[in-house]
């Protein structure tokens, strides 16, 4: 018995008679487990050595071409009821799912260890921490959580006091396509996926339990779990803001969250630091505000595009102990990707680099690093009760109309904001790149439950003796004529979080529009930075004709929610529709 809680060890043993390992590994999460790990996969060829010289301690792992991303077709949100899934998810009857995934799983660890790994997602003595256990064939998936999450003893430990923990059950089967599933049964705190290797499909701990399953439970306890980081900016007065920013995959949370302070605001004292990139929980603290954590321990990051000028901080934390996924390497074996100086000589899937293969580096490639690593890692990260948040910001990639930076009149108006977003797909998921779609919140292919009960949800926050957070929308991605970004990006984006902390802070008026509060003229500090005007008045234009076209846009979206579509919502998109038609007739015909 390697548990004293009954329903663990029960769980465990029915797993085994399931799927039949030739042994069980029950994980303490010890550094010694984790080297010895790191060197079966070195024999069996799971990892490739890097260069130890200038990498110590650096793995590349080269995943099956086709398991290189998050699978949104392939992944269900089990209700019993199809219409408490919503249209934001892929369902299926839990009978069933169960049906044709456990077959899948019947035998499929025959020859093979199935690994117990019992985690933490959160500071082990939080109360907002959550715990579940992942059993899995897949020593890169321990070796991932080892550094992802808060996984071993302590965990267990928590879990048999607690009795209560999210189970989720990986094999990564035969990796083929065609036998592939990532299936959660929000009722029964389970996942189960099968036939994939890959991030989010298999660290369960990540976007499944932390996403998935906890929004589920968050949205009956009253607290939040979403796609967001949570940065401090901390003035030259000594005085730290927390913002909570919700982006897509890959589209900047990381970078956003390990900032590096343009030259002028290092020299005036301000400082960024780092408390999560990725996911956050919230919950309304006594008084009155929302509370953060960040439940992972680690960055599963995006490697290309990151470099000495966009994120020197990334790039100094995995500069050892870093697990590279489906990069490429030098010719003396160091990780390369695009963005890096130097030339690649083999590409992600071991062929020498040839450019007509494709970018040598794949566009989803990641490193996973302990978050420990990271030079502006917040001593706040580890805090129990968390950090509380003044900001919550918005964006994503939008290459026209959305202004750099807005900000909702109030918690309403902002819930339609994020609601409202939309981005450019990326190579996160697989699919089509560059297609422009929904994504309230960042959360569409996360939310566990329907997005109408999840815009109440988050409606439901405004409540009397609420501190709630302002509420901005950004857009770094906005393209000029030229095709070019208009804004410099990165550590420059500083920039608009000051002006956000301006206005928190009762300093900036900014100037009010139909569609949310700007900057007004000259509250942007752009000193140092060469942005000429008409990219400046590019930047925060608001054309109304496009707007008024984006609010019916958002009011058709909104509907494919109805009957669970909160009134408060729709009203809200209203509101605003016709303070732009109030504020500007129509110039143009509509062209259909
Ligand atoms: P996930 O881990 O998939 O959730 O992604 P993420 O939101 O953390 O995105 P990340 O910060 O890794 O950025 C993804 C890509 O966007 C990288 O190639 C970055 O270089 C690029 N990027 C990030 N911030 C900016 C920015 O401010 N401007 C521009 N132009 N590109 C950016
Ligand atoms: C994302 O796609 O948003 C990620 C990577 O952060 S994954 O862990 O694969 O979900
Ligand atoms: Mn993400």
């Amino acid at each position: 018995m390697a548990s004293k809680l009954a329903a663990l060890q029960h769980w465990v043993d029915e797993t085994a008679a399931l799927t039949r390992p030739a042994r069980i590994h029950w994980c303490d999460g010890s550094d010694a487990e984790y080297q010895a790990l790191v060197q079966q996969m070195l024999q069996n060829g799971d990892l490739i050595e890097l260069n130890q010289q200038t990498h110590p301690g650096c793995y590349l792992h080269r995943s099956h071409p086709s398991d290189v991303a998050r699978v949104e077709h392939l992944t269900l949100v089990c209700h019993p009821q199809q219409q408490d899934s919503g249209p934001n998810n892929h369902w299926m009857d839990p009978a069933a799912a169960h049906a044709k995934i456990d077959a899948l799983f019947d035998g499929c660890m025959e020859g093979r260890t199935l690994y117990v790994i019992p985690y933490c997602m959160g500071p082990i003595e939080s109360p907002l921490a959550r715990c579940g256990v992942e059993l899995t064939d897949s020593p890169y998936v321990v070796a991932n959580m080892r550094i992802m999450t808060r996984m071993g003893a302590a965990a267990q430990a928590r879990i048999e006091r607690e009795g209560r923990f999210v189970r989720g059950l990986h094999s990564i089967g035969e990796l083929d396509p065609e036998r592939r599933f990532i299936m959660h049964f929000p009722d029964e705190l389970l996942i189960k996926s099968y036939g994939s290797g890959y991030g989010g499909n298999a660290l369960l701990g990540k976007k499944c339990h932390a996403l998935r399953i906890a929004s589920h439970q968050a949205r009956a306890e009253g607290w939040l779990a979403e796609h967001m980081l949570i940065v401090g900016i901390e003035n030259p007065q000594g005085q730290i803001h927390y913002i909570a920013a919700a982006f897509p995959s890959a589209c900047g949370k990381t970078n956003l969250a390990m900032l590096i302070p343009p030259e002028g605001y290092r020299r005036a004292g301000w400082k960024v630091w780092t408390v999560g990139d990725d996911i956050c929980w919230m919950r309304p603290g006594a008084d009155g505000r929302l509370y953060a954590i960040n439940p992972e321990a680690g960055f599963f990051g995006v490697a290309p595009g990151t470099s000495a000028s966009t994120n020197p901080n990334a790039l100094a934390s995995i500069a050892r102990d870093t697990i590279f996924t489906n990069v490429a390497v030098t010719a003396d074996n160091q990780p390369w990707w695009e963005g890096l100086p130097g030339t690649p000589a083999a590409d992600w899937q071991g062929r020498a680099y040839d450019r007509a293969n494709g970018p040598a580096a794949h566009p989803n490639s990641r490193f996973t690093v302990s978050a420990r690593q990271c030079p502006t890692w917040s001593k706040q990260a580890e805090a129990p009760a968390g950090v509380p948040i003044s900001a919550i910001v918005f964006g994503g990639r939008r290459p026209s109309l959305l202004p750099l930076v807005m900000e909702a009149r109030d918690w309403a108006h902002g819930v339609l904001m994020g609601a409202a977003m939309g981005s450019e797909t990326t190579a996160a998921a697989t699919g089509a790149v560059g297609v422009l779609r929904r994504d309230s919140m960042a959360m569409k292919p996360f939310c566990g439950y329907h997005f109408g009960d999840y815009f109440a949800h988050w409606l439901s926050f405004d409540q009397a003796g609420a501190k709630l957070p302002k509420i901005f929308h950004v857009n770094w991605f906005r393209k000029g004529s030229d095709g070019q970004f208009l804004w410099p990006g990165f550590g420059d984006n500083l920039r608009v979080l000051e002006w956000m902390i301006e206005r928190i802070e009762g300093r900036a008026t900014g100037v009010d529009t139909p569609v949310g509060i700007l900057p007004s003229e000259g509250e942007l500090k752009l000193e140092g930075l060469a942005l000429d005007r008409t990219r400046l008045d590019e930047l925060l234009a608001v054309d109304p004709d496009g707007w008024q076209d984006e609010l019916a846009a958002i009011g058709d979206y909104l509907e494919s929610f109805v009957p669970r579509l909160p009134a408060r919502l729709r009203s809200e998109q209203q509101r605003v529709a016709q303070a732009l038609a109030a504020a500007q007739p129509r110039r143009r015909a509509h062209a259909s």
